[in-house]
Order: structure tokens, then sequence, then C-alpha cells
């Protein structure tokens, strides 16, 4: 199933229903009153954000939505029925844009969250209001007003609490079925993971926390190379990243140089976030080559863990720190 998490959208809202002309026809009565009905309210076109999506795939299939008109009034005072509203469902995380000047108009952070993108027009008028004193059989109704009519542009930022970032192969998502439910495909070939995966990770007695495994990054990212920067932004609003090195790896020094360079590339406050280094596949070193290379990168951060994804060696402690990590942060927003 492909991964969307980019769309352009169009939206138009139900016209009103035009007012009605009409006057009371009854036996014996020769000049009944006016009695047109007014015009119904077109439908709106509401965003609702759920929790339940993660992805902007229903976008590829549809890309305009219409809400319905309202109905025109008719006599005997019947006022036409208003147009229904139409929802469209989007992930949580949407961040919803004007199509030309890309300026951002609502940011869907919360479940259930709503933005109002299209208004349903106004209903016209019956020939009754326009009743007085000196006009008691008005020919006059007004029409219904048309209903909003806009193209959105629609980006998607997954909401996680952990990011796992690191060069292809070196194991995120090996890592990310250890740590959570999640089931993705691992195989021993760069670029396994070509979008976004989520999964849960919980333990003892933390609050669960969302995390995201996105593709591997390469020297040159920032320049397009490889998948590029473009899932980058599925970090983005992280608390903590999760860097994955490959310790058997020869280059695994300057791999970790290569993910910090692309990081800063990409965002200048990556770099600051929270940083937990994860020394992978250490079942393939012995332990003076994994005490070295666990001593050289100590000096370059301050959260070190060394830990194999293939035995599930270290990974208990590994959920304990990302998840004492989540809740510090957590505590200090509030
Ligand atoms: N020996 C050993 N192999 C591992 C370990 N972790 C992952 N692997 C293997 O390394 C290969 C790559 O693992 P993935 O989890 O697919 O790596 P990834 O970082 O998600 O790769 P991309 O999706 O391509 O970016 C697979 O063959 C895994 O079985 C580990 O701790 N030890
Ligand atoms: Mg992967």
């Amino acid at each position: 199933m492909a991964f969307i998490d980019e769309a352009k959208f169009y939206v138009k809202a139900g016209d009103g229903g035009n007012g009605c002309i009409s006057f009371r026809r009854e036996k014996y009565v020769p000049k009944g009153g006016p009695n047109g009905g007014d015009g119904g309210k077109g439908g709106n076109v509401i965003i609702l954000a759920t929790k339940k999506l993660n992805s902007l795939l229903d976008f590829r299939y549809r890309s305009h939505f219409k809400a319905q008109n309202g109905e025109h009034g008719k006599g005997k005072d019947m006022h036409g029925r208003g147009g229904k509203d139409i929802i469209i469902k989007v992930p949580t995380g949407s961040i919803i844009k004007h199509s030309e000047t890309g300026e951002t108009l609502a940011d869907l952070i919360d479940d259930g969250q709503i933005f109002l993108a299209a208004a349903g027009g106004k209903g016209g008028l019956g020939n009754p209001h326009f009743a007085s004193g000196t006009n008691r059989a008005p020919r006059t109704a007004t029409k219904g007003r048309s209903g909003e009519e806009f193209w959105y542009k629609i980006e998607l930022k997954l909401i996680a609490d952990i990011g796992l970032v690191g060069l292809p192969n070196a194991g995120k998502s090996t890592l990310l079925s250890k740590l959570s439910g999640a089931n993705p495909k691992i195989a021993s070939y760069p670029f396994t993971t070509l979008e976004p995966q989520l999964g849960v990770l919980q333990h003892k007695f933390f609050d669960p926390c969302i995390i995201a495994d996105i593709p591997g990054l390469i020297k040159g990212a920032h320049e397009g190379v490889g998948l590029g920067h473009r899932f980058l932004r599925h970090v983005e609003r992280t608390s903590v990243l999760l860097h994955v090195i490959d310790l058997s790896d020869p280059e695994a020094k300057q791999n970790y140089d290569i993910i910090s360079f692309e990081l800063e590339q990409y965002q200048k406050d990556l770099v600051d976030r929270v940083h937990i280094l994860a020394l992978n596949k250490s079942d393939l070193l012995d332990d003076e080559e994994v005490a070295d290379l666990d001593k050289y990168f100590r000096e370059k951060e301050d959260k070190v863990i060394v830990i194999s994804g293939e035995s599930g060696d270290n990974i208990p402690a590994l959920k304990s720190l990302l998840l004492e990590t989540v809740e510090k942060l957590r505590a200090n927003k509030s």
C-alpha cells in the first residue's frame, strides 16, 4: 500500500437554495398574502482529524469534495431543506495550507479537531420577508448565495514521540519490531523501508509511546540523494531521535558524522533534539571492539547504549531509557 503524505484537493460547499415567490390561493379568499418559503442553506465541507488514519492515501483516489446544495423554497411557506455537510477525515498531524501561497491555515494535531474548509451558502429569502404596509403582495425573493470553493494543499507530519534515524541497513526496522508490536519489512539490502512505519512502545509501568521508523538517510540526502530528506518531516515532531548505528560497518564512525550532518542540513533544531545513540549489531563484534566503539561514541553523545536488535541484547534497557526520556520531556513541557 502506498504511503501518501502530500496532496492537493478541491472543496466546494453547497449553494443556498433560492427563496420562493408565491401567494396563498384559497377558495373565497380573493387576495391571499405572500407565502413563498426560504431557500435552505448549502452544506459545509468540514475536515476532521482522526487518530485512526496515518496516511493521506484516500486523496489519491479522490481530490474533489462537494457538499450538497440547499433546496429551493416552495409555496405554502415551505422552506427548502438544508444541504448535508460533507466530512473529510484526515490523520492527526495533517497541515492544511493555501494551495498558492503555502500559508498554513490549520495544524490538525488533536483527535477530533475540525477545520471548516468551505462554508455553505445562505439560503435566499421568500417573498413574505418583503411584505410591508404599502406592499402586501411583494413579487420579490432573493437567490441563495453560492457555497465557498477553494483548492487546498494538505501535508502530513506524523505524530510520534520517538523517531528512528540512521543509514539504510543499520537495523532500524528490526529495532522497531523489537520495541513494538509492529511488523515492518526487514531485509539485508539498503532501502528496504520505503515509507514511514509507526509502532507503539509499551513497557512496564510507563505511558506508551509512538515510534516512527523512516527510510534510511545517506550522504547527500539533503541534495536529494537516495530518498532524500522527504521523510524527515515525519520525525520533525518527535521529542527524541533514536540514531541507530551498525557497529559491524568498518565506517561506523564516519556514518555517525554523515547522519548528524544530514539532520543538521534538514533542520538545525533536529541536532539539538534529544538524541539516543543505539550501537547496534553488537553480536557481530567481540567485546573488546564493542568497548572501544562505545568509548568513542560516549564522547560524542550523552545517551549511548550497546544493543543487538537480532539477539535482543539490551533491548529491555533501551525500552526503559526511551520511555524515561520521553516521560521527562513530557513532564517538562506541562
Ligand atoms: N547480526 C545482526 N543483524 C542485524 C541486527 N539488526 C538488524 N540486522 C540485519 O540487518 C539487515 C538490515 O536490517 P533492517 O532492520 O531492515 O535495516 P533498516 O535500517 O530498517 O534498513 P532500511 O529500511 O533499508 O533503511 C537485516 O538483514 C537484519 O536482519 C543485529 O543486531 N545483528
Ligand atoms: Mg527499514
